[in-house]
């Protein structure tokens, strides 16, 4: 076998090869349909099944106090650390399989964020926040811990939109070596919701049921519709994926065009190690802050609302 039959320079359901990989790879009826509904929308829906909705349970129990410490708080990071419910989801072995089948790497959950309401986040790509070389190697997984009713601010995105090229800083006319958050709000999300309007793709809500999850692209537009209800709760959590085998950067704090990249140290959810980024098969030294903030959060082990 081939280097690049073992490990694809594009995940398979983004590449031309996709056909071909489908004819070979001897899929079963629900796995091929996963990998063409990422491919031809974009996204795709699983249900995780009924123990999945058991831990669902679990997972609010165990987060439900960390939300609206000190403020208003809605966004808990990496729960994981403290909750067996949330790691068992976030890392949950059939969701793995099925990545693995549409990418055509080892997949691993590497972050975990809780919402207890609607985030009401802007249009974005998660290509902007976190990526890969090679890129679109990034998926995130939105898995709804109750059912999702349409006033409480569902998810949105636009079908297709993961087709699009991958945009930078640059692109949004950010001319800066070392760019930040600032300018991501200032600047990046307004170009952006400006080019996906223009774009005139589809729009859709995450409507789903308690355990069931909405697996995206990376670069699938999306964000958190706005909240009707301001009574209401849309307790949900949100996994990102990485693969192995890849550099993982923030575009946002980064400029690809110098090769200047905010290289990242990601978290294995399932096992609790890092994995390291790696060029052409190398690990790459992904920086002493990087490393130094993974030894503490390691150490530290604890969620932070953000
Ligand atoms: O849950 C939401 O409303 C938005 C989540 C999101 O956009 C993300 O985690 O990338």
């Amino acid at each position: 076998m081939t280097r690049a039959a073992e490990a694809p320079e594009t995940p398979w359901f983004e590449g031309p090869e996709l056909e071909a990989y489908l004819a070979r790879a001897g899929l079963d009826r629900q796995t091929e349909a996963f990998v063409r509904s990422l491919a031809e929308k974009g996204y795709a829906l699983v249900d995780l099944g009924d123990e999945a909705r058991v831990l669902c349970d679990r997972a609010v129990a165990d987060t439900e106090r960390y939300f609206g410490r000190r403020g208003s708080g809605n966004r808990i990071q990496d729960a994981w650390f403290v909750s067996k419910a949330v790691r068992r989801l976030a890392a949950w072995p059939e969701m793995g399989r099925l990545l693995k089948a549409a990418y055509g790497r080892e997949p691993f959950a590497f972050q975990t964020l809780n919402f207890q309401r609607g985030s009401g986040q802007a249009l974005h790509p998660d290509t902007i926040h976190f990526h890969s070389l090679p890129e679109r190697f990034m998926c995130g997984v939105w898995i709804a811990l109750e059912d999702v009713r349409p006033d409480a601010g569902p998810l949105v995105y636009h079908p297709g939109s993961h087709r699009l090229p991958v945009p930078s800083m640059r692109d949004a006319g950010v001319n800066a070596p070392a760019p930040g958050p600032e300018q991501y709000e200032s600047v990046f999300v307004k170009w952006f919701g400006g080019k996906i309007a223009a774009a005139g793709f589809p729009t859709e809500h995450a409507i789903i049921p308690k355990g069931w999850a909405f697996v995206w692209a990376a670069n699938l537009a999306h964000g958190g519709s706005p909240v009707a209800d301001p009574a209401s709760t849309r307790r949900s959590l949100v996994v990102h994926w990485y693969f192995r085998d890849c550099l993982y950067y923030t575009p946002m704090t980064s400029d690809l065009d110098s090769g200047r990249l905010k290289l990242r140290l990601p978290f294995d959810v399932a096992s609790g190690g890092w994995v390291w980024p790696r060029r052409e098969g190398r690990v790459a030294w992904p920086g002493a802050k990087q490393l130094l903030d993974a030894v503490r959060r390691r150490v530290l082990r604890r969620p932070f609302l953000n």
